[in-house]
């Protein structure tokens, strides 16, 4: 399972095309790459490095509470989304503070530059947490995810809001046949003003043998950070529906388009790839829960996590 990732990282770095991008780190890119984890074989969090299951579990309550505002995230202290609400902040006339035009490549460069940008950041996730107008004002990621998910806009007259998940769930349960079991994140109209579009554009899921199988069309993959995270976080979507369908899990498919390492990242790649694996670790869901809405952090378990150290890297911003 993880020997997929590992070889695919290792074809990217092989005959990876070299490749400017919107953030002016530059990467090394192939287009159109597909891996297949069994579930069945164990829960596939890479061994290879650290990954950090608390987030992408909060990640996912997040989506699944349909919640686009990162306020809940900060709350269990998750900053993977922070830079892109930050942004927003700092590109408005509200803004007060130093310039930060392109913060992300300039405290890569820039020491003295960084300190001051942790400090604005600093100021905005407190100010996000405590002050309601700031977090309604700047909290906000765009029409992205959680919202697409639960509350899709109608463009019927007198329409009402579509939540895909409760209608997924409802039509795996009442016809597990269907080929149309869908989840979308692309509003052609709303998603590309977003300060991240959407990367997981679409998946679908798939019924056979009492399994419970999921495949997602990833536009974009960031693949030493961004991809450990996303291939967890669709795995465990796929854990907790079975749950809720009384199914057994399948196969998660893995498809990516323009799938990149950061030329920033391809060390630490290198480093992660002369690294031993080990043993898949297991999932736990609370079999008390009746809901897919009803999880909580603690309904979540990640048993036999066995690994080897965190490999830190900067993100792209
Ligand atoms: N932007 C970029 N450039 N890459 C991405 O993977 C990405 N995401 C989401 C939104 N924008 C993106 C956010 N997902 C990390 C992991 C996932 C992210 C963003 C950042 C990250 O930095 N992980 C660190 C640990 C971070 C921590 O401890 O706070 C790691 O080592 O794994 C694609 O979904």
């Amino acid at each position: 399972n993880e020997e997929q990732y590992l070889n695919l990282a290792q074809k990217i770095l092989d005959e990876g095309h070299e490749k400017g991008d919107r953030t002016g780190t530059g990467t090394y890119s192939i287009f159109g790459t597909q891996m297949r984890f069994n579930l069945s074989e164990g829960f596939p969090l890479l061994t290879t490095k650290k990954v950090f299951f608390k987030l992408i579990k909060s990640e996912l309550l997040w989506f699944l509470r349909g919640d686009n505002n990162i306020r809940f995230l900060l709350q269990h202290n998750n900053h993977i989304w922070d830079e892109w609400a930050f942004q927003q902040w700092v590109e408005s006339e509200d803004y007060d503070g130093p310039d930060m035009t392109d913060f992300g490549l300039r405290s890569e460069q820039d020491s003295e530059f960084k300190e001051e940008y942790l400090k604005q950041k600093d100021r905005f996730v407190q100010l996000i947490l405590e002050d309601d107008d700031f977090m309604e004002k700047f909290g906000y990621i765009g029409e992205v995810y959680g919202k697409l998910w639960r509350s899709w806009a109608s463009v019927l007259p007198g329409g009402q809001e579509t939540d895909q998940i409760s209608n997924l769930i409802e039509q795996i349960k009442t016809n597990p046949n269907s080929r149309r079991l869908i989840l979308t994140a692309w509003n052609p109209e709303t998603t590309p003003q977003a300060p991240l579009p959407s990367c997981h554009v679409l998946s679908q899921f798939y019924v056979a043998d009492g399994k419970l199988s999921a495949q997602l069309y990833q536009r974009s993959g960031d693949f030493f950070l961004g991809v450990p995270f996303n291939i967890a976080s669709y795995s465990l979507l796929i854990h907790m529906i079975a749950a809720q369908t009384g199914l057994e899990v399948g196969d998660f498919v893995h498809t990516i388009g323009d799938t990149h390492i950061y030329k920033n990242h391809v060390d630490q790649v290198k480093e992660q790839l002369s690294r031993p694996m080990h043993k898949l670790p297991k999932i736990w869901l609370n079999p008390e829960v009746k809901s897919i809405f009803d999880y909580t952090m603690d309904d979540i378990k990640l048993v036999d996590y066995e690994s080897e150290p965190a490999i830190k890297a900067p993100v792209a911003v």
